[in-house]
Formats: C-alpha cells, sequence, structure tokens
C-alpha cells in the first residue's frame, strides 16, 4: 500500500485563489487510474487553503471565538478543491472518496476507521490539509501531518510526495542554477536551512515530518508532480528522476 500526496503548488496556481490547475489534476489523476496497488490520496490546499488562512490569521492554532467566518471559508474552500480532485479521479474510474479530515480528526488524535474500511472494500481513501476543531479550538492540519499520521497507522510501502520540484537538492535551485539534486539520502543526513512560509510552516518543519515518517514506512519519495510521467514510472517501479529517502 502506497500513501501519495498531491502538492497544493502543482494542483492550484498558488498565487491565484481559487485557481485550479485542471489540465495537470486531469494527467495526474490518469498516472493513478492505471495504477492498480491499494493506495491512500492526500492533497495540498495551495491557493484554496493558504492564502485566505494567512489573511485572516489562521496558522497558528488559536480560539474558534472571532475566527469562525475564516474557518468555515477556509473548510468549505479546500473541501471544493477535494471534490475537484476526488470528481476527476472517479470520472478515471478510481474509486476514490473523500474523507474530510476535520471529521477524522479530534484534537492530535485521528481515527482513522474510515479510512480503513474504505481500504478493505477497494476505494481510493481521499484526505487533504484542512482545518480541524476540538473543543473551544482551530488548528490547520497540512497533508503532510495527515501523511506522517497514516504512515504511522497503516505502515505503507512508501510515501510519495508529488510536488513542484525534482526532489531535495543540495542548496535551493529555486534560487541557485548550480543547486543538484540529491537521488538518494538516509533520512539522518538531511539538513535544511531553507525557510520559506506558508500557512503550515517551513520547509524545515516539512523535513522535520518526513524524517520522521521514514520510520514507518520502507521510503519517502520526493518527485516533481508537474511531470506526471515520472510518477507514473514511480509507481510502476521504475527509476526515474527524484529524491529517496529511507
Ligand atoms: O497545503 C494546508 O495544507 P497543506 C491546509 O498540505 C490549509 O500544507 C487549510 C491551509
Amino acid at each position: 500500500m502506497n500513501v501519495i500526496k498531491l502538492g497544493g503548488s502543482i494542483i492550484t496556481e498558488k498565487e491565484s485563489y481559487k485557481k485550479v490547475n485542471l489540465s495537470l489534476i486531469r494527467k495526474l489523476c490518469g498516472v493513478l487510474s492505471e495504477d492498480k496497488g491499494r493506495k491512500i490520496l492526500i492533497h495540498g490546499a495551495g491557493s484554496f487553503g493558504h492564502i485566505v488562512a494567512l489573511r485572516s490569521g489562521l496558522e497558528k492554532p488559536g480560539s474558534i471565538n472571532r475566527k469562525e467566518n475564516a474557518i468555515s471559508r477556509v473548510m468549505s474552500d479546500v473541501l471544493s478543491l477535494d471534490s475537484v480532485i476526488v470528481d476527476e479521479l472517479n470520472e478515471k474510474g478510481v474509486r476514490a472518496v473523500s474523507v474530510p479530515p476535520h471529521i477524522v480528526y479530534h484534537g492530535n488524535k485521528p481515527d482513522f476507521r474510515m479510512v480503513n474500511l474504505l481500504l478493505k472494500k477497494k476505494f481510493v481513501p481521499v484526505l487533504y490539509g484542512d482545518i480541524v476543531l476540538a473543543g473551544e479550538r482551530y488548528r490547520i492540519v497540512s497533508g503532510d501531518e495527515i501523511a506522517l499520521d497514516l504512515a504511522k497507522a497503516f505502515r505503507p510501502d512508501s510515501v510519495v510526495f508529488a510536488t513542484d520540484v525534482d526532489g531535495l537538492f543540495d542548496s535551493d535551485p529555486k534560487t541557485n542554477a548550480d543547486a543538484r539534486l540529491i537521488p538518494t539520502i538516509k533520512s539522518t543526513e538531511i539538513s535544511v536551512v531553507n525557510t520559506r512560509k506558508d500557512a503550515t510552516g517551513s520547509m524545515a518543519g516539512k523535513m522535520e515530518r518526513i524524517k520522521k515518517m521514514v520510520r514507518y514506512t520502507g521510503k519517502v519519495v520526493v518527485l516533481n508532480g508537474t511531470m506526471p510521467d515520472r510518477l507514473r514510472s514511480q509507481l510502476r517501479g521504475k527509476e526515474t528522476i527524484s529524491t529517496v529517502i529511507a
């Protein structure tokens, strides 16, 4: 069984509020439909989550009081992105079923019984970056956090991150033309200096999660999801341009 996360920066136009990247979504869903193995999908929020979350000061957990409008706006927006993905998967013959994280998470603790049932019945559960509520408080749960929790609960063969970069580099490829891709690396060897922030934290935070994840899965793969062929190769067990963290 594999866990696959489609990054919010590839399935949406990250700077344009609620703009999907439909042609890429279609291609990626096509690739996912070719893979008949058991899997759980996750996707990020992209411009359906981060823009309003940052503008409304939701990036830090806090009291629900007086944030209700922004919270329900973001929850509604990410659900609408999820519908696009789940609908496209079903169009392509994947029995994808949405599992909204705000139902699954009770504070920090996820209850994955529905995910388990869906897997058993050969559905493909789809989770996504969301806002979760517990008692008086809200917090954002990122797709990366969900990936870690799923890895702990289901011990997948791999966790694959389809991102907007080819993998992990020895320096930032967006600012350094000489940056070199790291094809394989041990989680203990990863160190991160780049810290560009969105509503779910910095790159360093994401890498810390990946490091933890490796304990619960055979490998973590970071690849460029804007090149759907690479995801296809990965799912077919063929070599492709990526970083494999073990
Ligand atoms: O895009 C963020 O999830 P991510 C969720 O996986 C929200 O980091 C609501 C901003």
